[in-house]
C-alpha cells in the first residue's frame, strides 16, 4: 500500500466520506485511489474557494470534517478566504494539500512556495508526513484535531513521494477530545449576577444557538430580568416556529449599540466579547457598554449547551421555554424589493430548510420575515470574506440530502465562487440559489458616505456592477443549473414555489434595488 492509498484507507475508517477537490499533478495518486476507497466521495470543485467553502459548510451541518484535496501553495491559497471564514466558525475541518516531492524542492520548480506559511494563517493543526509509514497515523491524528471542540481546520500536507511509495498502513481513528465541561464556579457566578436583578444581557453564540442552548437560555431569560441576544454573525442557527426566537446582535455598530444599552453585566455562551466590525474615527472598537462587567459562562470549546442548561436548572428550574410561534407573511405585490423577496421567501420556506446566507444589505428583512417559518438552520457569513455563500450550501446539501437547501446570495458575493453552480448542477444538488441583484457593492456605498464626503465618479465606479449588467440566467444555463429572473414580487414567488416543488438546483436572479 503506498502513502495514498494509506491516506485514504484512514479518512475513510475515521467516518470521512466527503472530498472536496481541486487537484494537480502532486495530488495524482489520491486520485488514483478513490475507485478503491469507495466510502469517500469525490466532488469536484472548479475553484479552491468553492472545495473550501463547501467543506465549511459540511462540517457546519453535520460536526465532521469534509477532506478538502487542494494543490501545492497556490491551490491552498485560493482556497484561504473560506478557510479563514471556517477558522472564524469553529468548523471541523481537513485540509490535503499534495506537495511537491521532497527530493524536488530544492530545484525551486514552478508551483515551490511557502505552504506552511499559508496553512499557518488559518490551521489550528499543521503535520507533514515525512514517510509512507506515517500517513496513517499522522491522517488520523489530523481528524481528531479537525473535531477538537468547537472545530478547527486541521492541514496535512503530503509530499508527492511520500503518496506514492510503498510502505503504508491505515490507521485507527484517534480519539476526540470532547468539549469541556463548564466548572460549577462559572455556573454559579453567572447565577448570581442573573439574581442580581441589575440589567443584564446574556449573549449566544456557537453551539449555543442549537435548540436545546436556546432552550436553556430562553428559560433563563423568563425567569430572569437578562436580555438574549445572538452573536452577529454565527456558524449555524437553528430557528423558526417551535424553537425560541433569539434576535442577532446588528451589524451596524449604531443599531448594536442601541441593543446592548444600558447592560450592566453581560453574560458569554459560547460567543466572543462583541466588537465593532470595523474601527471607525468616531466609534469605540468594543461594544460593550461602559461599566457593563464581562462574565464568561462558556467558550466556544466548552460544553456551551450544558451550562446553560445548568444555569437554567439553578435559576429557572420550574421554567419552560417560550418557543417562536407559527407565522409567515403575506406575499406581497408590487415591483420586486428586497424587504418584498424577503416576505417571499418567509411564506415559502419548507421545513427543514438550511439557509446559507450571504443576501448582505439584501437581507436586511430575511431575519424577521423568516422567524415564525417552519423551523429550519440559518448559516451566515462567519469571517465576512465573500464568496462563502454558494460554496457553504454545496456542502450543507451534501452533508444533509433530503433538506432543501437555499442560498441567499447577493450578486457581489456570488462572483466570487459562481462556479460553485457546476458543482450545484453536476451532483444534482437540491439547492434554490437567489441571487439579490441589485448592481452594486452596496454595502460599501454605504461604508463610503459613512468614512468620506463628496465622492467622485472614480470612486463610485470601483462599487458599480451594472457596466456590464451580470446575467445570472445565462450563468446559471452555461453551468447546467435551470435560471430565471423576477422584476415583481408575484414573478419571484411564481418561480421559487417551482424551484422548491422540484428537485435539483435553480437559479433566480431577484432583481432588486438598493435598499436605501
Ligand atoms: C474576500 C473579500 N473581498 C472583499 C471584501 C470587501 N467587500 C465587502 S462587502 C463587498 C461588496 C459586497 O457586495 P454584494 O455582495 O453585491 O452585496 P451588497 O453590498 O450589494 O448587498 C466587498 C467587495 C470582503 N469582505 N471579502
Amino acid at each position: 500500500m503506498n502513502g495514498a492509498q494509506a491516506l485514504l484507507r484512514t479518512l475513510a475508517g475515521c467516518g470521512v466520506t466527503v472530498c472536496f477537490a481541486n487537484p494537480g499533478t502532486s495530488e495524482m495518486h489520491f486520485v488514483a485511489g478513490l475507485d478503491a476507497t469507495p466510502e469517500l466521495r469525490g466532488v469536484l470543485c472548479l475553484h479552491e474557494g468553492v472545495a473550501t467553502g463547501a467543506a465549511d459548510g459540511y462540517g457546519r451541518m453535520t460536526g465532521r470534517p469534509a477532506a478538502a484535496l487542494l494543490h501545492l501553495g497556490p491551490g491552498l491559497a485560493n482556497g484561504l478566504a473560506n478557510l479563514h471564514n471556517a477558522r472564524r466558525a469553529g468548523t471541523p475541518l481537513l485540509v490535503v494539500v499534495g506537495e511537491h516531492a521532497s527530493y524536488h524542492k530544492r530545484y525551486d520548480a514552478p508551483l515551490e512556495s511557502d505552504i506552511d506559511a499559508l496553512a499557518g494563517a488559518v490551521s489550528g493543526w499543521i503535520r507533514h508526513p515525512a514517510r509512507p509509514e506515517d500517513v496513517g497515523a499522522d491522517t488520523a491524528e489530523a481528524v481528531a484535531a479537525a473535531m477538537t471542540p468547537p472545530g478547527q481546520v486541521a492541514t496535512l500536507i503530503v509530499p508527492a513521494d511520500v503518496s506514492w511509495s510503498e510502505g503504508g498502513a491505515p490507521a485507527p481513528p484517534a480519539s476526540v477530545r470532547a468539549a469541556s465541561p463548564v466548572p460549577g464556579d462559572a455556573i454559579d457566578a453567572a447565577a448570581a449576577v442573573l439574581r442580581s436583578g441589575e440589567p443584564c444581557v446574556l449573549m449566544l453564540g456557537g453551539a449555543g444557538l442549537w435548540r436545546p442552548g436556546l432552550e436553556a437560555a430562553s428559560r433563563i431569560a423568563e425567569a430572569s430580568s437578562a436580555r438574549l441576544l445572538a452573536e452577529t454573525f454565527p456558524p449555524r442557527m437553528e430557528r423558526g416556529a417551535g424553537i425560541p426566537a433569539v434576535s442577532r446582535l446588528a451589524y451596524l455598530a449604531e443599531f448594536a449599540a442601541g441593543q446592548m444599552e444600558g447592560a450592566r453585566h453581560l453574560i458569554l455562551a459560547g460567543a466572543r466579547p462583541p466588537v465593532t466590525f470595523f474601527a471607525y474615527p468616531t466609534l469605540a472598537s468594543s461594544m460593550v457598554p461602559a461599566g457593563c462587567d464581562v462574565h464568561v459562562l462558556a467558550t466556544a470549546s466548552d460544553d456551551v449547551a450544558g451550562a446553560l442548561t445548568a444555569l437554567a436548572d439553578l435559576v429557572a428550574p420550574d421554567t419552560k421555554p417560550v418557543p417562536q410561534q407559527p407565522q409567515r407573511p403575506a406575499v406581497p405585490g408590487g415591483e420586486l424589493t428586497a424587504e418584498g423577496a424577503a416576505a417571499v421567501i418567509g411564506a415559502l420556506l419548507p421545513e427543514g430548510a438550511i439557509v446559507s446566507d450571504e443576501a448582505n444589505t439584501s437581507g436586511l428583512w430575511l431575519p424577521g420575515a423568516t422567524a415564525g417559518a417552519p423551523p429550519h438552520d440559518w448559516l451566515t457569513l462567519t469571517g465576512g470574506a465573500i464568496g462563502q455563500g454558494l460554496p457553504v450550501a454545496t456542502g450543507a446539501a451534501l452533508a444533509c440530502p433530503g433538506r432543501p437547501v437555499l442560498a441567499l446570495e447577493a450578486d457581489g458575493s456570488a462572483m466570487y465562487t459562481i462556479s460553485a453552480l457546476w458543482s450545484h448542477a453536476r451532483e444534482q444538488l437540491d439547492i434554490t440559489t437567489v441571487i439579490f441583484s441589485n448592481r452594486r457593492y452596496a454595502i460599501l456605498g454605504m461604508e463610503l458616505d459613512r468614512v468620506t464626503t463628496g465622492a467622485g465618479e472614480a470612486a463610485l465606479g470601483l462599487l458599480d456592477l451594472s457596466r456590464p449588467a451580470i446575467d445570472f440566467t445565462a450563468l446559471a444555463a452555461g453551468m447546467g443549473v435551470p435560471g430565471s429572473r423576477a422584476v415583481t414580487a408575484a414573478e419571484f414567488a411564481a418561480q421559487l414555489r417551482n424551484a422548491l416543488a422540484e428537485p435539483g438546483p435553480h437559479l433566480i436572479e431577484a432583481v432588486v434595488p438598493v435598499p436605501w
